[in-house]
């Protein structure tokens, strides 16, 4: 006993099975230092979050009231779903009386929820999409929750979290949780992206991938070719290019986190562009598009509001919202390329127009 050569299960897939999230997060830290304490803390409350949604979801179309609408509508203006309500209040109470956190800000909420009493000790701001493409929730098909973690700025005594419109480099982790078939937890602290898989007979994540890479190019593209008549005519052309060229096809499930872990795992693009109507497009960058910008980079990606690097982008609002192409390299250049190239014809012909009517 105790000699690993008379072991009956190879000492590499019990030293995997041994590594839980909470232990992937401390081995990232070189040192026990307080910080990595309170991260891995902070990592170990989003899983509890995230086994309790996965719970409900799994049992939801048994239980009386779980599924439907509210009848209410969000600060989106968008109808709020009771899944929606119940994942929101799961980070809150997970965060409760943690000493954590300081602060929520979620997609569901008009402004952050305040914890005061973390805040002496936690100095932390968990920004998250409760429950992403909630569209699918009744039908059965996958959701997902998104997170990220900021350090607080300031005391933020006039309750208007000003400290959080800042760029997405500013992220101390990010990451989400995938309710398909099985439920897996995909993060980064900024030392490459790591996915756990919800292992229920133990109750814990349990390391499936680490060091994931975005293969430099892909061959699908996800974006719903149902808005192609509100698009600008740059994303048309994109579109039409895919469409003539071999090697290309085409996913899209309506809700992102499914859509993004199949291009983080296979490559090719994710794209929410704007539309004329609404320029800033549907995504919201602090809760959906930063985070996955994040993971995007740090598996080697790239992520663009289709003009600029998207983790560059500064919101002036919390709920702001902005087009997004991520996934390979060489598919989201493609994008930014028809964007970059329709821009420039457009601006040729207008100075074209400017001198004809001048002359
Ligand atoms: P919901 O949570 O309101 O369903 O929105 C989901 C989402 O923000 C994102 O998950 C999807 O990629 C995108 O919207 C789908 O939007 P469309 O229905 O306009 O394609």
């Amino acid at each position: 006993m105790g000699n690993s050569d008379q072991s009956i299960v190879p000492e590499h897939s019990l030293d995997r099975d041994c590594t839980t999230l909470s232990r992937h997060v401390l081995q990232q830290f070189s040192s026990f230092t307080a910080e990595a304490q309170d991260i891995s803390a902070i990592m170990s409350r989003i899983a509890l979050a995230a086994k309790l949604i996965s719970r409900r979801l799994s049992r939801a179309g048994l239980m009386a009231g779980a599924l439907g609408f509210t009848g209410e509508t969000n600060v989106q203006g968008e109808s709020v779903k009771k899944m929606d309500i119940y994942a929101n209040e799961v980070f809150i109470s997970v965060f409760k009386q943690s000493g954590l956190v300081c602060r929520l800000a979620s997609e569901e909420m008009d402004k952050p929820y305040y914890i005061p009493e973390n805040c002496p000790i936690g100095r932390y701001t968990l920004l998250y999409d409760p429950i992403d493409g909630s569209s699918n929730v009744d039908i059965n098909l996958n959701v997902g929750s998104i997170f990220s973690l900021r350090q607080q700025q300031g005391d933020d005594l006039n309750g208007e979290a000003k400290d959080l419109l800042q760029n997405g480099d500013g992220q101390i982790a990010a990451g989400y949780i995938l309710y398909g078939p099985s439920t897996v937890l995909v993060y980064s602290l900024g030392k490459g992206v790591h996915s756990f898989i919800l292992d229920p007979s133990l109750g814990e994540f349990i390391l499936a991938d680490e060091n994931i890479t975005i293969p430099e190019h892909g061959p699908v593209y996800s974006v719903n070719e149902g808005n192609y008549w509100q698009w600008e005519e740059s994303i048309r052309e994109y579109i039409r290019y895919v469409h003539r060229h071999d090697g290309y096809t085409s996913r899209y499930s309506g809700a992102l986190v499914g859509d993004f872990h199949r291009i983080l795992m296979q490559g090719g693009v994710f794209l929410y562009p704007g539309t004329v109507k609404k320029p800033e497009g549907k995504l919201r960058l602090l809760y959906e598009s930063a985070p996955l910008a994040f993971l995007a980079e740090q598996a080697g990606g790239k992520a663009s509001t289709g003009k600029e690097r998207l983790l560059d982008f500064i919101p002036e609002k919390l709920h702001q919202r902005t087009p997004l192409a991520i996934g390979s390299v060489e598919d989201v250049e493609l994008v930014e390329s028809f964007i970059k190239d329709w821009a420039r014809r457009t601006s040729e012909a207008a100075a074209k127009e400017t001198i004809s009517s001048n002359s």
